[in-house]
């Protein structure tokens, strides 16, 4: 058991002015079509179909925001009291880098992303989401160079680590930690980023990503029950 099993969906937006006036911090997830943003939501909230997941990269195309705490809430129920008790919010992005989107679909959502991960006051971190085996890649820094300056965490989540084996594992994490650590402010500090290996198809990295989801929200875990149903692992993509 997780808090951010309560997750329930909130609402759904195409564009900044339509994100909602809330007050509890919020973290979001970002990353290239594909790199298993919705998944990683499914699986840390235990609900199989909360975010959407799929086989089909681009599915993710509005900003989709699932509230924590305020156990009452439902999807059509906003008042100001409801929204009140809501503890935190997770925002599964549209993933960038879909190549068939077209070239203005593509700026739209380039344009979104970046005013919203730069603007928004309520984002408390990024979860800069990223297949292990490609991470890094020029949209991925672009989102990176682009948040950094706020000052706020990244955490990444290097995703279907169970196509890699140990020592590429090995491997892939320090370089990303080198990367990370090669970022320093004008006066030489490094930033709050921060970088693990996760899987959900092989249950790898979960309670980390968990651990640390809680902590950048400033919420209090729940303590764990040992008999809790999980929802069953992903289908393998490729
Ligand atoms: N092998 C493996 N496959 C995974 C893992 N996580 C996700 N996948 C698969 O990767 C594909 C894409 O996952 P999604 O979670 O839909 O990716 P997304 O980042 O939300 O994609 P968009 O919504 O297009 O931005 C799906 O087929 C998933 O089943 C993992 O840990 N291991
Ligand atoms: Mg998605």
């Amino acid at each position: 058991m997780s808090k951010l099993w309560q997750a329930r969906f909130f609402t759904t937006v195409n564009q900044l002015r339509d994100l909602p006036d809330t007050k509890a911090p919020e973290i979001a997830f970002a990353g290239r079509s594909n790199a298993g943003k919705s998944t990683a939501i499914n699986i840390l909230t235990n609900q199989k179909g909360l975010a959407f997941a799929s086989k089909t990269p681009g599915r993710t195309q509005h900003i989709n925001y699932f509230s924590i705490g305020g156990a009452h809430v439902g999807q059509h129920r906003k008042d100001a009291t409801i929204v009140e008790e809501i503890e935190a919010f997770l925002v599964d992005l549209p993933g960038y880098g879909y190549a068939e989107v077209s070239g203005s679909a593509k700026l739209h959502w380039q344009k979104l992303l970046g005013d919203y991960v730069q603007r928004r006051e309520q984002l408390a971190a990024l979860v800069l989401i990223m297949d292990s085996r490609r991470p890094f890649t020029e949209l991925d820094v672009q989102m990176l160079e682009w948040f950094a300056p706020t000052g706020k965490p990244i955490h990444c989540i290097l995703t279907k680590a169970d196509k890699l084996n140990r020592n590429e594992s090995t491997n892939v994490l320090r370089q990303a930690r080198m990367m990370l650590e090669s970022y320093v402010d004008e006066d030489g500090e490094g930033f709050p980023f921060t970088v693990q290996l996760f899987s959900a198809l092989k249950r790898v990295g979960i309670d980390e990503a968990n651990a640390k989801i809680i902590d950048l929200l400033g919420l209090t875990d729940i303590p764990a029950d040992p008999d809790a149903q999980l929802v069953d692992p992903v289908d393998s993509d490729d």
